[in-house]
């Protein structure tokens, strides 16, 4: 297992290189271009400029979060050739840098969805935290919530810029329903998979947050039997997942260790969070501690374990804890925990088994 911490880049996050390099055992960044639109070919030059920030610290540059896909892609749209043919270009530049692992999702028009960013919880933390009826039946109302409580940083999937056309990308969607969905993936990654065999890049699906339609729009990776159609209707060992424990774990009927072990094999990318269900359907993010959460964290760590894994691993989002300001999801001090946990369950279970 290689352990990775997210990091959005110079000036565009709270937390340093300087602070990750004294978190132990982190050996990888997982970094993108944030300021890329989807569809944009991710040049040389640019990629050049991470790989030097990261060199001067030592670490790897191995995984991407998130190369996004263009809405056309998603919704077969008129330029979805062409914008398949850039992301082929990016893989090839990315691929120059030695990038093994690309990260990225096939939610319509949103990322993940919460209805509150800074949920303040009983030890005097705030998290990430989703009221069932608090989500707003108008979409729009929604974007401006988030963007007004994101503290100004940009929210992956919320961007102003696509905040302004939403009924645009809204219609675009009008016609598109789960099945089309499934068929316009299956259509990117069979076109993708040639790139990948060529270039070493596994291209790694994260499953859709939370995990179940919302405003209408489809959502395909929500539970097992989703996952097992995924990976069998593109059966190619370069079509992976990132297994994202936090975003299937906030349905309680999904078991995350039992994916694990059926799918060990498919996961480049492991994400782990913690959820707390509620009984009403609401849920918190909470510690990475498995008792303060319902995800069964360390059953999923040993599933890794047992299973050999050998992909990358990362804290997902942490809790807000010492009067941190930070992105949301994205402070220093929770998922630094988070990989001392991880890290205290892997380095126990290496210990054991010899
Ligand atoms: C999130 C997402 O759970 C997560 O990791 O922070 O924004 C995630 O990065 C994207 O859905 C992946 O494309
Ligand atoms: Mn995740």
């Amino acid at each position: 297992m290689k352990m990775s911490f997210r990091w959005y880049g110079t000036g565009n996050d709270s937390v340093s290189l300087s602070d990750i390099k004294q978190i132990p055992g982190v050996e990888e960044i997982v970094w993108a271009l944030h300021y890329k639109q989807p569809g944009e070919v991710w040049e040389v030059e640019e990629i050049q400029k991470v790989k030097d920030e990261l060199d001067e610290y030592g670490f790897g540059m191995e995984v991407v979060e998130s190369v996004n896909v263009h809405d056309d892609i998603k919704t077969a749209g008129p330029k979805r050739d062409l914008y398949i043919e850039n992301y082929k270009e990016t893989l090839r530049n990315l691929a120059k840098f030695g990038v093994k692992v690309v990260c990225y999702n096939f939610m319509p028009v949103f990322d993940w969805t919460r209805t509150d960013l800074f949920h303040p919880l009983p030890d005097g933390s705030t998290a990430l935290y989703y009221e069932k009826d608090k989500i707003k039946q108008d979409p729009k109302e929604m974007a401006e919530y988030i963007l007004k409580e994101c503290k100004g940083y940009t929210m992956p999937g919320w961007e102003p810029e696509r905040m302004a056309v939403l009924e645009e990308l809204f219609e675009k969607y009008k016609d598109v329903d789960k099945e089309t969905l499934w068929e316009n993936l299956k259509y990117f990654l069979e076109a993708l998979m040639p790139t990948c065999h060529e270039t070493g890049i596994k291209m790694a699906i994260h499953p859709d947050d939370p995990p179940w339609d919302i405003f209408g729009l489809p959502r395909l990776l929500v539970d097992t039997e989703s996952i097992d159609r995924f990976v069998s209707m593109v059966d190619d060992p370069y079509n992976c997942l990132t297994l994202c424990s936090g975003s299937l774990g906030s349905n309680p009927k999904n078991n995350v260790a039992e994916i694990v072990r059926k799918h060990a094999d498919r996961i480049a990318f492991a994400h782990i969070r913690n959820v707390k269900h509620f009984p009403n359907g609401d849920f918190s993010e909470a510690s990475h501690r498995d008792c303060d959460g319902d995800t069964g964290i360390l059953d999923i760590i040993k599933a890794y374990h047992d299973a050999g894994f050998d992909g990358y691993i990362r804290p997902d989002h942490g809790r807000h804890i010492w009067g941190e300001k930070c992105r949301p999801g994205y402070g220093l001090y929770d998922r630094a925990l988070g990989i001392m946990y991880i890290l205290g369950a892997w380095d126990l279970l290496d210990k054991l088994s010899k």
